[in-house]
C-alpha cells in the first residue's frame, strides 16, 4: 500500500498550525452564546430578516435559491460560476443544479487546502491491526491522487468513462476515488464483501472498462481474497480491459496481461495532474442499491449539488469545525462512506478516519480505543454496531479516554431506544448530543436530524426530528393525499428538490422517474414511512416496500428471492424481514419445493446458504429457511406477505383480511411450519 514519506519538521509545522487554529476558534465559539449569524453561517448575514438558526431553516425552504446561490458560491471553488442555480421540475423528475458553472471536484477537495495548510492531515487510515494507523496530510493525498489519475489517464481513461473500484476502506481507495474526479471519469465503488457475481452485474450495468482493487483485505483479522473475486467477476464482464492492482498485504498475487501493478506504475507519474474542468451536471458517481425489484439499481450523483450537499451537512449536523477528527466508521462502498468519510470532510478541509475493522477487533473496546488513540470529536456509526456492542457491557468503553467526543452520530437504520440511551450515557457520558440522521443513498447526505438546532433545543431519543436547511419533508395518505396535521403518520415525501439528490437510475430513468415520482406527484417519495410528533419532529418508522434492512445493509427480499429461486429445486419462495434484537431485521425465507424432489432439508439450507453468499454477500443469507408446502396466495396468484410478515412477527392477531385468500388453509400450515422452525 502507497504509504506517506515525510520529514519530522513538517509534522511539527502543522501541529503548531492546527494548535493556532483551534485556539481561535475557541474564542468563536465561546461568542456564540447569543445568535451571532456570521460565527454560525457566513452566508446567512446576507439573508435579510434572518435570526436564529430555526429563521434560517425556514428562510432555507422559502428563499431556496438564493440560500443555495449563496452557500455553493462561498463554499466552492468554481472554475467558471453557475448561471442558474437550478432547474427543478418535481412532477417531470427533472432536477438540475448551477448550470453552466464548472469545477473539479477533486480540486474542492484537495489542491485548496493544500493551498492553505499543505500539512493538515487529511487521512487517518486505522488499519485492522490496532496501533498500526497512519496518517496522509493534504499534500500527500494531493499527490498519491494526481499520480493516479496521471496513471489512469495514460491508460487510456477519459472524462465520461467509469472506473469501477472493489477495495475496502484505505487511503488509495480514496485516492481513487479522487483520481476519477480529477480527470472526469465516474467512479463506480462496490462494497468489498459483494460476491464475484454481484461485483459482475455492477461492471457489466456501469459498462466499466477499468477496475481497481488489490491483492487481498485484511479485516476482523481475517484475510479475504479481494482480487481472486474480481478475477472471477471479470470472466463475464468483457467490457473489463485492464485491472489496477493495489498492494494491501505482502502476499504475491498471480498476475494476468490484464492486470497493472497500481503501486509501482504510480511511481513512475508525475506529482501533478491537470484537473478536468466539470460541468456541474456531470456525473460524479454511481453506486448500486437495492430496489424492490431483483436488480439492483445505479443512483447517479452529480458534481457540485452532491459536493456541496455532503459539505454542508457534514458542517452543520456535526457541528464539524477546523482541526476536529471526524470518525466515520462505514465501509466506502456505501453512501454514508462516500459523504461522511469521503466528499463531505474533505471539502472541508477536515482530517477523516478510514477505519477498516470491525467494532469487536481484536475486542469489544476497538472504537473507544481508536476514539482516545485518534482523539475523535464526531464519531458516526450504526445502531446494529451499538447493539451489539451493548452486550458486551460497560466496562468496555469506560476503559477509554472519550473526553475528545463532542458529538455521536447514528446512520441506517432506526436506532431503537436503548441504544440511544447506551450511546448517550454510557458512550457520551450524557455531553454529546446524539443525531439520529435518517437519509438515504438517493438523498446524497442527511436530510433529517436533530441538528443543527437552536442551541438549547431538545433532542428526543431515536428521531431524526428536523428537516435540514433547504429540506421540506411532508406526509401522504394511503389515497396520496397531503398530511398536514401533526401527530400523524403517512408517507415520507419531499415537496422541494435539494442540490444533493440523485439525478437518475443509470441507464433507466423510466425506473427512476417511476420508483421515486410517479407514486406521489409532484413530490420525491421515499420509499419510508414516518410519524410526525406533535411537536412536528419527525421519526422514521420504516420501509413501505419490500426492501429490509440488515446490520444498515439495504436488500431488497426479491434480489434474495431471485437467487434461491435458481435452485433447481425450489419452485418459489417468499423472503420477509422480521426483527431482530442485533441486526435491526433478520432474513426469513419461505421456500417451496419442486414436486417429487426429494432432498434432507438440512442440506438444501445449507446450499440455499451459500447461493445467496455467493451471488450476493454473506449479509443476505438467510436466518432461518421455513420448507413449505404452498404459500399463501391471492385468488389473483399474488403471495401475501403481509400474512407471512405477521406470522413470522408471531402476530397471529394482527392477520387481517383474509378474505382474498386462494385457500386459508395454505396459513394454517405456514403457522405450524414456522413453530417447527423455531422449536429447532
Ligand atoms: C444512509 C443510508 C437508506 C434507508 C432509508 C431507511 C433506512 C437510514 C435511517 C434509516 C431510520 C435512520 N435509514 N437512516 N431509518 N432512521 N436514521 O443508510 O442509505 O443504504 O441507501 O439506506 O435506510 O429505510 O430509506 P441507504
Amino acid at each position: 500500500m502507497w504509504l506517506p514519506c515525510r520529514c519530522t519538521t513538517k509534522y511539527v509545522a502543522a501541529s503548531i498550525r492546527r494548535g493556532v487554529s483551534a485556539s481561535f476558534l475557541h474564542v468563536l465559539r465561546r461568542g456564540r452564546s447569543s445568535w451571532n449569524s456570521a460565527a454560525f453561517m457566513p452566508e446567512s448575514a446576507g439573508f435579510e430578516g434572518v435570526s436564529g438558526r430555526d429563521a434560517l431553516h425556514d428562510y432555507s425552504v422559502s428563499h431556496s435559491e438564493n440560500f443555495w446561490a449563496a452557500v455553493a458560491r462561498q463554499r466552492l471553488n468554481w472554475i467558471r460560476p453557475f448561471d442558474a442555480v437550478q432547474d427543478c421540475d418535481l412532477s417531470q423528475g427533472r432536477i438540475k443544479w448551477f448550470e453552466g458553472g464548472k469545477l473539479n471536484v477533486s480540486v474542492n477537495c484537495l489542491d485548496r487546502h493544500v493551498h492553505t495548510c499543505p500539512e493538515r492531515v487529511a487521512l487517518i487510515w486505522e488499519r485492522d491491526e490496532r496501533g498500526s494507523e497512519v496518517r496522509y496530510t493534504y499534500r500527500e493525498l494531493l499527490e498519491m491522487t494526481c499520480r493516479l489519475g496521471n496513471l489512469l489517464r495514460r491508460h487510456g481513461v477519459k472524462k465520461g468513462d467509469c472506473v469501477t473500484i472493489y477495495m475496502p476502506t484505505c487511503p488509495l481507495a480514496v485516492a481513487s476515488m479522487l483520481a476519477c474526479a480529477r480527470i472526469g471519469a465516474a467512479h463506480n465503488v462496490v462494497f468489498a464483501g459483494f460476491s464475484s457475481e454481484a461485483l459482475a452485474e455492477r461492471i457489466r450495468d456501469a459498462q466499466s472498462s477499468t477496475v481497481i482493487t488489490v491483492n487481498q483485505g485484511v479485516r476482523g483479522g481475517k484475510i479475504t481474497e479481494l482480487k481472486r473475486t474480481v478475477d472471477a467477476a471479470v470472466q463475464s464482464c468483457p467490457t473489463v480491459r485492464q485491472v489496477f492492482v493495489a498492494m494491501r498485504t505482502e502476499k504475491r498475487v498471480e498476475m494476468a496481461d490484464r492486470d497493472i501493478a497500481l503501486e509501482e506504475e504510480m511511481l513512475k507519474e508525475d506529482v501533478v495532474c491537470e484537473p478536468a474542468a466539470m460541468d456541474s451536471e456531470d456525473v460524479l458517481f454511481l453506486l448500486y442499491t437495492s430496489g424492490s425489484t431483483g436488480k439492483p439499481k445505479g443512483l447517479v450523483h452529480t458534481q457540485a449539488g452532491y459536493l456541496l450537499y455532503a459539505a454542508l451537512t457534514h458542517r452543520y449536523v456535526f457541528g464539524y469545525h477546523d482541526g476536529d477528527v471526524f470518525g466515520c466508521v462505514a465501509d466506502i462502498g456505501w453512501i454514508t462512506g462516500h459523504s461522511y468519510t469521503v466528499y463531505g470532510p474533505l471539502a472541508n478541509g477536515g482530517t477523516t478516519v478510514l477505519f477498516e475493522s470491525t467494532p469487536v477487533y481484536p475486542d469489544p473496546g476497538r472504537y473507544w480505543d481508536m476514539v482516545e488513540r485518534l482523539r475523535i470529536n464526531q464519531f458516526y456509526g450504526a445502531p446494529t454496531a451499538i447493539r451489539l456492542l451493548i452486550r458486551y457491557g460497560d466496562q468496555w468503553v469506560k476503559k477509554y479516554d472519550r473526553s475528545s467526543l463532542t458529538t455521536l452520530g447514528s446512520v441506517g437504520e432506526p436506532i431503537n431506544t436503548e441504544a440511544w440511551e447506551w450511546y448517550n450515557r454510557v458512550v457520551g457520558e450524557g455531553r454529546c448530543p446524539v443525531v439520529d440522521t435518517w437519509w438515504q443513498t438517493e438523498t446524497g447526505g442527511i436530510c433529517i436530524a436533530p441538528k443543527p438546532s437552536e442551541p438549547d433545543a431538545e433532542i428526543v431519543p431515536g428521531m431524526a426530528m428536523r428537516p435540514f436547511f433547504g429540506i421540506k419533508p411532508v406526509l401522504m395518505d394511503t389515497e396520496g393525499k397531503l398530511l398536514t396535521s401533526n401527530n400523524t403518520s403517512g408517507a415520507l415525501c419531499m415537496a422541494q428538490p435539494w442540490p444533493g439528490m440523485a439525478r437518475t437510475i443509470h441507464n433507466n430513468h423510466q425506473r427512476f422517474l417511476e420508483t421515486y415520482f410517479h407514486p406521489y406527484p409532484g413530490y420525491f417519495f421515499t420509499g419510508d414511512g414516518a410519524y410526525r410528533s406533535q411537536e412536528g419532529y419527525y421519526q422514521i418508522t420504516g420501509r413501505l416496500d419490500d426492501v429490509i434492512n440488515v446490520s444498515g445493509h439495504r436488500i431488497g427480499t426479491a434480489e434474495i428471492e431471485d437467487v434461491v429461486n435458481q435452485c433447481s429445486a425450489v419452485a418459489e419462495s417468499a423472503v420477509i424481514g422480521y426483527s431482530h434484537n442485533i441486526k435491526g431485521q433478520g432474513v426469513y425465507a419461505f421456500v417451496v419445493l419442486k414436486k417429487g424432489v426429494d432432498v434432507q432439508e438440512v442440506d438444501l439450507s445449507k446450499q440455499l446458504n451459500n447461493m445467496v453468499s455467493e451471488k450476493i454477500a454473506k449479509y443476505a443469507c438467510p436466518d432461518f429457511i421455513q420448507f413449505a408446502k404452498r404459500l399463501p396466495k391471492t385468488r389473483s396468484g399474488k403471495i401475501m406477505r403481509r400474512v407471512l410478515r405477521k406470522v413470522v412477527d408471531c402476530d397471529l392477531e394482527g392477520l387481517g383480511d383474509l378474505s382474498t385468500l386462494d385457500d386459508p388453509a395454505a396459513v394454517q400450515e405456514i403457522i405450524e411450519g414456522h413453530e417447527k422452525v423455531l422449536s429447532k
